[in-house]
């Protein structure tokens, strides 16, 4: 699995709270907690008012890259921005993210033509977000072949088809795992990605429906996510799913977490 840090995000109430306090110690501590519980990327969003998201992107990526050497997954809605911010990154990471929406694809394609960085592609086109499996797989299949013109590798693509909230479409796993399983079958190298916590909102006690959508989901081959990997639930899940679906030899991976103190029941106070 490639975990993407889902903490330095400005949408989360106690992330923005550090933004507006200016508050490095807190980023660095996320960026950190993160890092040490296995995230490959840290998703880093400003979330602000548009008027500063450059200004707070900035500040993020200064404190994250001066804490920890774990690459970027930069994430905003605005393709300028994402261009402007990627000059100030020490090393290759993630482009969150473009889609089949007009000149995202255009703006970011052929800048990272011929580099290392890699990007996520969202499912939806001018048309919305479609909930039909077969057509976020058409969707899906138009990115990838425009990546692949502009050099692409396979595996640098991660694909989002962008789960929908279980409490307004009861299909939402359903749609979400049957996209993932036919983009896999015809593209095994290219990877699949989500913001997985979409699937619980508005619903009470949301960390039951995330892990049982993560292993679920993983199960149909979703092999990437963007979750918060310092709780210790999504962490089990992981382990657990990863060991059950014969992902890991011996089931090395999940005694060597658990040895590690990374895994593990609740520890009693
Ligand atoms: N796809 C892609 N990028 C994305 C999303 C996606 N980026 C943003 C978002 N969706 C993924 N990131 C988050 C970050 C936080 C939460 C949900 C999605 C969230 N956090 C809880 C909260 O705010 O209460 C708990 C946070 C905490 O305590 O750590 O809900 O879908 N490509």
């Amino acid at each position: 699995m490639i975990i993407i840090g889902e903490k330095i995000n400005g949408f989360i109430p106690r992330t923005l709270q550090a933004i507006e306090a200016k508050d490095e110690s807190y980023i660095r501590e996320i960026a950190k907690s993160q890092t040490e519980f296995g995230a490959d990327y840290l998703d880093v969003c400003a979330g602000t008012a548009p008027e500063i998201e450059r200004d707070t992107l900035k500040w993020l990526i200064d404190i994250v890259q001066d804490t920890v050497d774990t690459p970027l997954c930069i994430d905003s809605s605005d393709v300028n921005v994402i261009l402007e911010m990627m000059p100030l990154a020490k090393k290759p990471g993630v482009i969150n993210s473009i889609s089949g929406e007009v000149g995202k694809c255009e703006a970011i394609l052929p800048v990272i033509q011929g580099t290392d960085w890699k990007v996520i592609a969202l499912t939806c086109d001018p048309n919305g977000i479609p909930t039909d499996p077969q057509v976020k797989f058409n969707i899906a299949e138009t990115l990838i072949a425009n990546a692949q013109a502009h050099g692409l590798a396979l595996d640098s693509i991660f694909i989002d088809p962008l789960v929908t909230t279980l409490a307004t479409q009861q299909t939402s796993l359903l749609s979400f795992n049957e996209a993932v399983r036919l983009i896999k079958a015809k593209y095994p190298e290219v990877h699949i990605t989500s913001g997985l916590s979409n699937i619980s909102f508005g619903m009470p006690y949301r960390k039951a429906i995330n892990t049982q959508f993560l292993a679920l989901a993983m199960s149909a081959g979703m092999d990437s996510a963007i979750m918060d990997p310092t709780s210790a639930d999504m962490r089990a899940t992981l382990y657990a799913t990863d060991a059950l679906l014969g992902n890991d030899e011996y089931t090395m991976n999940y005694l060597t977490a658990f040895r590690q103190g990374l895994i593990g029941p609740a520890k009693k106070a």
